[in-house]
């Protein structure tokens, strides 16, 4: 069940993000994997409204129905976020990140805006799923929950969260999967030179915080591209270029107690867990116009 869900969500992803295919076909030919399959998935992330039917306490019911365990909560003050990780049922799953929007500390209107659409969702609607049903569960992930919004309220929102605007349009679609890098070859094994890799192969990196994001303890390392402006067509046959999804890299560090360890006994529980607070706060700009403006 939970492989038929992730297959869906990727599919999906790699559809609407070119640099997904662009980062893959790049890795091969430089012989860092043979086939896509390769590419260990550190983690998959969403976004949500938090909103009391919809927001972490309703999509999280998925993944926890599936074996994955809630750790740890991240909050973001000024960019108004919450957001927990959870770990998977085994270890070649990705973990999952989710976050939502504190949408009671936005202003009257912008609540006022967001409560219009969330609206249309009467009841928490995983409640009502059945979960064991994968091709039920893959279908309400990929469908619209409410209206599709007007350009005026898509631009409102923007104004003042462009984390609302980037849910009220793309509500549940896969916001980014991770590619592990601390397994790839020599050279390659680092968010340093992996992001050397990417640049020279022309893809283009958030650099809000600098292009490497590192843990205080020095441990969790991670770099992301910026999303591509993808043509979305709003209420009434309006259209607007809108921020899609992107990429992240992650590069996990041994534990200083499992630094005794030779490399072909390392395994996922010797290294750096979880996510890091600064290091998020800086990945979320990976679909903000202070980052997609760049290229
Ligand atoms: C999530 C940003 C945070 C991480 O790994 O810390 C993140 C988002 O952009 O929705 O992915
Ligand atoms: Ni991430």
């Amino acid at each position: 069940m939970l492989d038929y869900v992730l297959n869906g969500l990727m599919q999906r992803y790699q559809e609407r993000v070119p640099d997904v295919a662009g980062i893959i076909a790049a890795m091969i030919n430089r012989n860092l994997i043979q086939v896509p399959e390769d590419i260990e998935n550190d983690h998959i992330a969403f976004r949500t409204m938090g909103v009391p039917q919809l927001g972490i306490q309703s999509l999280e019911k998925i993944f926890l129905h599936y074996g994955y365990t809630k750790r740890d909560p991240y909050h973001f003050k000024e960019k108004k976020l919450d957001a927990w990780w959870y770990a998977p049922p085994a270890p070649q799953y990705p973990r999952i990140f989710i976050s939502e929007l504190r949408v009671k500390d936005l202003s009257e209107e912008a609540q006022r805006i967001i409560i219009s659409y969330t609206d249309e969702v009467k009841a928490d609607p995983v409640s009502k799923l059945d979960l064991d049903d994968g091709p039920a569960v893959d279908t309400f992930l990929h469908s619209a929950l409410w209206r599709t919004p007007t350009l005026e309220d898509y631009q409102t929102l923007a104004a003042e969260s462009e984390y609302a605007a980037w849910v009220i349009y793309n509500r549940y679609y896969l916001n980014h999967f991770t590619i592990s890098l601390q397994n790839l070859p020599e050279g390659y094994n680092t968010v340093a030179a992996f992001n050397q890799f990417l640049e020279k192969e022309g893809f283009t990196l958030n650099n809000s915080g600098g292009k490497i994001k590192e843990s205080p303890d020095g441990l969790l390392l991670q770099s992301s591209t910026v999303a591509k402006m993808i043509p979305a067509t709003f209420a009434g046959n309006a259209t607007h270029s809108i921020a899609g999804s992107y990429v992240e890299f992650a590069e996990r560090r041994v534990l200083p107690q499992f630094a005794h360890l030779p490399a072909g006994e390392l395994k996922r529980e010797h290294r750096r867990e979880g996510f890091e607070a600064g290091n998020a706060d800086r990945i979320f700009e990976s679909t903000y116009s202070s980052q997609t403006g760049k290229s």
